[in-house]
């Protein structure tokens, strides 16, 4: 079999070759990356039945994949970091001896591409030739794949003329672990039930996926290297791999302002990301870099930049909507691949939240006519869309900027119906690191476990960190110290409820409050009073046009209970307690001080009585 000629990287080509001797394929396949080569793709995947062609009226080349019901989501319990020593993957990861994991990965692959053709896919994160970019080659032998990865990186032969004869990249197997006898039917959605494995090797840099062609699971530039094998190289280079969108704030006299925040799933990050200011802000713009992953470095003169190494979005479909995101909405009118939604008796892609109704006649996202008296949902709740980042309107003029774009500010968010106010700023860089460490979300129905139980996600990496976790939270000390600016740091939840369990913030749109203050305190000139727990906005430090929003609303909005936050720190320190044998000191000191705060501060501390004399001392 030959190899393209343009080849010239010898590992590169040693190690194709020997993969294609242990999976042995019927066939190689170099992707250029180019548009006929996508079509091509296309028809083929509507051939085998994997993709359904949509109405080129409503949905101009765009395509609706259905998964096997098994394979429907990222396989956290079946996901490894294989380091040599297990102390290094942490307590949070999922840990194997990586010879071992290695021979149980041998003998998995033995075969396994057998009556299939096998892509070979280098890529790119980050701008081609940026010297924040890094290459993956990814082989895989899912075409499914290769569409997807098309749209959610750079990818194809320029990537194999940046890399050279010597360049370096990041190896990336993946399988849907189902060969093909002589004569055997192949199904519109190979994977394996029984065996899956996402295994990270972060010491010699390596990605083996096995079994699974769903999302993260299988396009394998996104949460394997970007983040779990990317949050490893970085530790050892000084940058920094996080789970952030990269949003720009334009004001009306034209200052920009670039902030990257961290929320972890199920709290609107793709819709934050998008953000459109409400009629009263008229001449404030948000402006999109990224919506999940965030590569980010001290550049020369100290300045913290970001690049999205992405170059798409794969987004949760259900509730997005002409309300919630208009700019999702017009990113995936065309070029888009829908992966579990409902399909439309007029050919198209219908889900759960995009419409107030569900319109009649719908095939539900395993291919069944759908009953909306069955209580199930049409379209499955990790239904997806992949499309290519510059359609969103909302796109920044830099998103592609080979240094980057400068960071003022690192928001963090979680989604607490209580305790937590609507936004706070963290007194320096350690109190900061305290309040990303902490962060915790709230379960919502999407998710397994009981609903309403928060769950830890540090910095939003529980499930994304490629080493350990306690470890990492040391390594953001360390990089707070280098930078002679770093960014501030901030708490945001939009989610807090009255006693009646309605929401007190209406969020959205409305954010671009929330968002001007901390922009304004971010260039150091916006107003704020000390709480036991931050810096934070009183009433009149936010601009209120063109919304009724009481000041005992905000009050409530704002409080700091103590009783709340004493059984908040209680519940901190479990996960510290997890995380013991390395935790940073500062953390256990940042703790201290809170409880000695809150119990300085009144008990229900609010603004109205903000008064140093109120100080109990
Ligand atoms: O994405 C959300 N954001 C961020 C938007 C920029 N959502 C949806 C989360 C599900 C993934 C939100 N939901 C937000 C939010 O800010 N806030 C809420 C809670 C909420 C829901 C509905 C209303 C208000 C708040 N409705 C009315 O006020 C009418
Ligand atoms: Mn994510």
């Amino acid at each position: 079999m030959q190899f393209p000629s343009y080849v010239k990287h010898a590992r590169l080509l040693s190690w194709v070759s020997s993969m294609k001797d242990l999976c042995k394929p019927d066939f190689v396949y170099w992707c250029d990356g180019s548009e006929e080569e996508y079509n091509t793709i296309c028809q083929s995947l509507v051939a085998s039945g994997t993709f359904i062609p949509l109405n080129p009226e409503k949905r101009p080349n765009s395509f609706l994949a259905r998964s096997d019901p098994s394979d429907v989501a990222r396989v956290e319990d079946r996901t490894f970091i294989c380091s040599r020593r297990k102390v290094e993957a942490g307590p949070t990861n999922n840990w194997m001896d990586p010879k071992q994991m290695k021979s149980i990965l041998t003998s998995l692959f033995d075969g396994c591409m057998r009556g299939r053709t096998m892509y070979v896919i280098p890529f790119s994160m980050g701008p081609i030739g940026s010297p924040m970019s890094y290459i993956g080659v990814e082989i895989t032998d899912s075409a499914y794949v290769v569409a997807n990865m098309r749209i959610m990186t750079r990818m194809g032969r320029k990537v194999i003329e940046a890399l050279g004869e010597n360049g370096d990249f990041v190896p990336a197997m993946h399988s849907v672990g189902m060969p093909l006898a002589v004569g055997q039917k192949d199904v519109p959605w190979p994977c394996n039930k029984e065996n899956k494995y996402i295994v990270h090797f972060p010491e010699t840099r390596e990605i083996w996926s096995y079994g699974s062609g769903y999302g993260g699971n299988a396009l394998l530039g996104k949460k394997c290297f970007a983040l779990r094998i990317a949050s490893v190289i970085a530790r050892d280079q000084g940058w920094l791999a996080e789970h952030m969108l990269v949003l720009g704030v334009e004001s009306p006299d034209h200052e920009k302002t670039y902030v990257a925040a961290a929320f972890p799933s199920a709290c609107g990050k793709t819709n934050f990301a998008m953000l459109i200011p409400p009629k009263a802000f008229e001449g404030w713009k948000v402006t999109t870099v990224g919506d999940d992953i965030a590569w980010i470095r001290p550049g020369k003169d100290g300045q913290v930049r970001a690049i999205n190494p992405e170059a798409g979005f794969f987004g949760v479909a259900p509730g997005t909507s002409a309300k919630s995101n208009p700019n999702a909405m017009a990113t995936i009118r065309a070029n888009t691949i829908f992966t579990n939604t409902a399909l439309t008796p007029d050919g198209d892609v219908w889900w759960e939240g995009m419409t107030p109704n569900p319109p009649e006649g719908l095939i539900d996202w395993q291919g069944k006519p759908w009953d909306p008296s069955s209580g199930k949902p049409a379209a499955h709740p990790n239904a997806r869309f992949t499309a290519p980042l510059y359609q969103c309107p909302s796109v920044d003029p830099e998103w592609e900027n080979p240094e980057g774009v400068p960071i003022k500010a690192f928001i963090f968010g979680g989604r607490r119906s209580t305790v937590y106010p609507l936004v706070y700023q963290s007194f320096n860089w350690i109190y900061g690191v305290y309040l990303a460490a902490t962060l915790g979300s709230e379960t919502t129905a999407a998710s397994t476990s009981a609903v309403g139980h928060v769950r830890r996600d540090p910095f939003a990496m529980l499930p994304f960190c490629g080493y350990n976790m306690a470890s990492y939270f040391n390594y953001w000390l360390r990089f707070g110290r280098w930078s002679c600016n770093p960014p501030r740091i901030f708490g945001v939840n939009w989610f807090r409820k009255d006693k009646e369990g309605n929401y007190l913030w209406p969020g959205f749109g409305e954010n671009i409050r929330v968002l001007k203050w901390i922009v304004d305190r971010a260039n150091n000139h916006g107003k704020a009073v000390e709480s036991p727990i931050g810096w934070m906005p009183r009433y009149e430090d936010i601009c209120w046009d063109g919304l009724e929003f009481s000041e005992e609303k905000w009050a409530e909005l704002m409080s700091v209970e103590r009783d709340a936050w004493m059984s908040e720190i209680l519940s901190h320190e479990e996960l510290f307690m997890k995380l013991y044998d390395r935790l940073p000191k500062e953390l256990i000191f940042v703790k201290e001080l809170m409880i000695s705060s809150l119990w300085r501060a009144p008990e229900h501390w609010e603004f109205a009585k903000v008064e140093i004399s109120s100080y109990d001392d």
